[in-house]
């Protein structure tokens, strides 16, 4: 297993840590355009292996020829938001990196399975799939799952309980108009409304809707980097394992959930062969609305870049 992160970036770094930590593959690839910075990164986390009983060779470069036969690529690299920035902004800046790496992971990785990660995700995502012209199940974004994660350790903090055991999907775009789904989230089996006031949830799911924002107004020079590798980190191993987890991830819709041509976060199966399954769930007409909402938003990037 060669796994290949573009990007040694706050989120790229991280990412190859993690990975490296977790040994999920043996030899880890990161590509970054910044003379020094990946292989600096990469030869130093190489060292810690010994120490942290880490068995993976990691190896930074500038050259997309050393991410040859990987069978996952994660795609970090990209323009992180500043404050007062908001995700579109990034669009067209970071379509042509995204097609840039998109160009590479073609000629070198074509078996390989694409994480993308870059702001703003869904569009990025579909940008990725466009231009790698990958069957859509192998370009999947990551935000979901990230999304998902602030959700469930705000629950966590408010109810103190063990954040393992709380659970929780976030539907829709990487978006101020994310949709967390309410009824969804559970604490060991046990639906939130039993556990907390509904005011206290709604307040809960207005920070998780916000919290991308929250970080970049502390860090002013970046934005967050920890959850979001842990989350690229997840589906890596689901897809390198083939666990079969079920998690939500930003997909290409072919009318699911009334939507098509588009990339948007939904439940789905993740495997060794990338979406192994969308799952979809009957929503209730308040949630309908909320998820479609958000699937018009992440359009209207698409749109703005590739025409009607
Ligand atoms: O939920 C999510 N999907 C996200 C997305 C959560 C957090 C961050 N999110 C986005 O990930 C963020 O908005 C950015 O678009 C990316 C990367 O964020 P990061 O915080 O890692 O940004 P950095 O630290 O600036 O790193 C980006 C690196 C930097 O080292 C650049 O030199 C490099 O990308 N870069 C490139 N590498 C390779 N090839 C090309 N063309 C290239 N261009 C820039």
């Amino acid at each position: 297993m060669k796994i290949s992160v573009i990007g040694s970036g706050n989120v790229g770094a991280s990412t190859a840590l993690f990975l490296a930590e977790k040994e999920i593959a043996r030899e880890i690839a990161v590509v970054d355009i910044v003379e020094g910075m990946p292989q600096e990164k990469m030869l130093d986390m190489l060292q810690a292996g010994p120490v942290e009983h880490y068995s993976t060779f990691t190896k930074g470069s500038n050259n997309y020829a050393d991410i040859d036969g990987s069978d996952i690529v994660i795609m970090t690299a990209g323009l992180p938001r500043k404050p007062g920035m908001d995700r579109m902004d990034l669009l067209l800046k970071n379509k042509e990196i995204v097609e840039n790496a998109a160009a590479s992971i073609k000629k070198y990785a074509p078996g390989a399975v694409v994480i993308v990660v870059t702001n703003p995700l869904d569009v990025m995502a579909y940008a990725m799939y466009k231009a790698t012209g990958f069957n859509n199940k192998k370009v999947i974004g990551m935000a979901g799952v990230l999304d998902s994660t602030r959700f469930r350790a705000f629950i966590a903090e408010s109810l103190n309980v063990s954040m393992k055991d709380v659970s929780a999907l976030v539907l829709g775009g990487h978006g101020d108009d994310m949709v967390p789904v309410k009824r969804f989230a559970s604490v060991s089996g046990i639906p939130l409304s039993e556990l907390l006031p509904d005011e206290k949830i709604n307040a809960l799911i207005d920070r998780t809707r916000k919290g991308g924002g929250e970080i970049v107004s502390l860090l002013k020079t970046g934005s967050a980097f920890y959850a979001p590798a842990a989350s690229a980190v997840l589906m890596a191993e689901a897809i390198a394992r083939d666990e079969k987890r079920v998690v939500t991830a930003a997909v290409y819709l072919d009318g699911e959930y009334g939507a098509k041509d588009v990339y948007c976060g939904v439940p789905v199966i993740l495997g060794k062969n990338g979406v192994e399954k969308i799952i979809e769930v009957e929503l209730s007409a308040e949630e309908k609305t909320a998820l479609s909402k958000s699937v018009e938003s992440v359009k209207s990037g698409i749109k703005s870049i590739y025409g009607a």
